[in-house]
């Protein structure tokens, strides 16, 4: 049973406030949960609920959305007993009563939706993942494939390059700490390398992604490449390439600004295309944008037999979006993010949706994040193929690969491979 939820405003990565939940149960159970926030996000996300008053926090803070935790959620749910993650979930949803989550916050929401999670994990004994797997009907676990940011633009840098992430995908590895040690070494040479090349210590971006001052995207690829076999490693055959397009943030009316070229849709298509054929690109996130739906299933069709088609922005991790993109045959596999519907048990949703659908599914963290790992064993519990967190810098970041290397070494828990398309070269 539950004996008391409480909401506390916190910080997260970029110093902007969040919301964190503690759920006491009542034989003492207490467990904690901290939500984390996007700078690039889609308009269909349901709403992070900040404060407004530009004399706190720039108008960020969450002390409405911690309020509601106290006064409306906690007064409801204490007392109250919930043998499923879904019958919480679902008094959450209906005491807040609207689609996007307007009146409690996705951010109250799901603080407590986690919160719970946690607690009865450790209530029942059994490690995250495997209450997240129950939650899903998956009770085969397996380490993710990470997809790890070396490069960044767009709203996650300075938009040096309107591209948001260039990421590493360790293929050849066997296990996480290979593949953890592999893209060290990547990130460490685009380090050196960086400095060499631009004179100048590369700053880092939200997700600990190097920002050096790239003219253009072509040289952003040739320098990932040159990092990886730098690192005496084979571009493709040990470390491939995805992009995060994010191609939302500089879309407006038919036109995707690239800053030196514009391009219409059919024209970004062309361009992704040839990015594909020219580098090891595995993965394709937003390379479209929410709104240009009808020109999708073209991309989708055109790149399909070399990498994934991801949704982002697109999708919103969100039944009826992720329904329309499978019937339209828009894309290939789904980008995961909890906050973006506001429950674990609509996320579930949305992950059976897309699985149904054959699709690949990629969990990821969002640009502002905390200290909090749940997102590792979310990933492992509902059996996501890749895992996207951000570089291995920040301990925001590094607090998720750290508890996968601490599930490889304690639980024995294998590492997926990388699923090629039918037609992959
Ligand atoms: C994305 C995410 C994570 P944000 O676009 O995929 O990289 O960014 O959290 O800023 O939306
Ligand atoms: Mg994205």
């Amino acid at each position: 049973m539950i004996k008391q939820l409480t909401g506390y405003e916190i910080l997260d990565s970029r110093g902007r406030p969040t919301v964190k939940a503690k759920c006491v149960l009542s034989d003492g159970t207490s467990a904690s949960a901290s939500v984390p926030s996007g700078a690039s996000t889609g308009k269909a996300e349901a709403l992070e609920l900040r404060d407004g008053d530009k004399t706190r926090f720039n108008g960020l803070g969450c002390r409405k959305a911690v309020a509601n935790i106290n006064d409306h959620i906690n007064p409801v749910l204490a007392g109250k007993e919930f043998s499923r993650q879904e019958e919480l979930d679902n008094v959450l949803i209906a005491l807040d009563g609207t689609k996007n989550k307007e009146n409690l916050g996705a951010n109250a929401i799901l603080a407590c939706s986690l919160a719970f999670a946690r607690a009865q994990a450790l209530k029942k004994g059994i490690p995250l993942y495997r209450y997240f797997g129950e939650i899903i009907g998956n009770a085969v676990f397996r380490l993710p494939v990470p997809t790890v940011n070396l490069f960044s633009g767009g709203k996650h840098a300075g938009g040096q390059v309107p591209v948001q992430d260039l990421l590493v995908v360790p293929v050849s590895a066997d296990t996480m700490g290979e593949s953890l040690e592999q893209v060290h070494a990547v990130y460490r040479c685009a380090s050196e390398w960086i400095g060499e090349k631009y004179g100048m210590r590369a700053l880092k971006a939200d997700e600990g992604g190097l920002a050096p001052s790239f003219r253009k995207m072509e040289e952003m690829f040739e320098d990932a490449i040159k990092s990886i076999e730098n690192a005496g490693l084979v571009p493709g055959k040990d470390v491939a390439l995805a992009l995060d397009v994010a191609s939302s943030h500089f879309y407006t009316e038919g036109i995707y600004d690239l800053g030196k070229e514009k391009k219409d849709s059919a024209g970004m298509i062309g361009l992704l295309k040839s990015w594909v054929g020219a580098y090891p690109i595995l993965s394709v996130e937003d390379g479209l944008a929410e709104n240009d739906w009808v020109f999708w299933p073209d991309m989708k069709r055109t790149l399909q037999d070399s990498c994934l088609v991801l949704g982002d922005d697109l999708l919103c991790t969100q039944v009826e979006r992720i329904r329309k993109a499978v019937d339209m045959d828009a894309a290939n596999a789904l980008l995961l993010k909890v906050n973006q519907c506001g429950s674990l048990t609509e996320a579930a949703a949305a992950y059976r949706l897309a699985r149904q659908a054959g699709w690949q599914v990629t969990v990821s963290a969002r640009s502002g994040e905390t200290e909090d790992d749940w997102l590792a064993d979310l990933a492992i519990g509902w059996g996501g193929n890749q895992i996207k967190i951000g570089s291995l810098a920040q301990s925001d970041r590094t607090a998720k690969y750290n508890r996968m290397l601490e599930l490889e070494q304690e639980d024995h828990l294998p590492l997926r491979k990388w699923i090629y398309p039918a037609g992959f070269r």
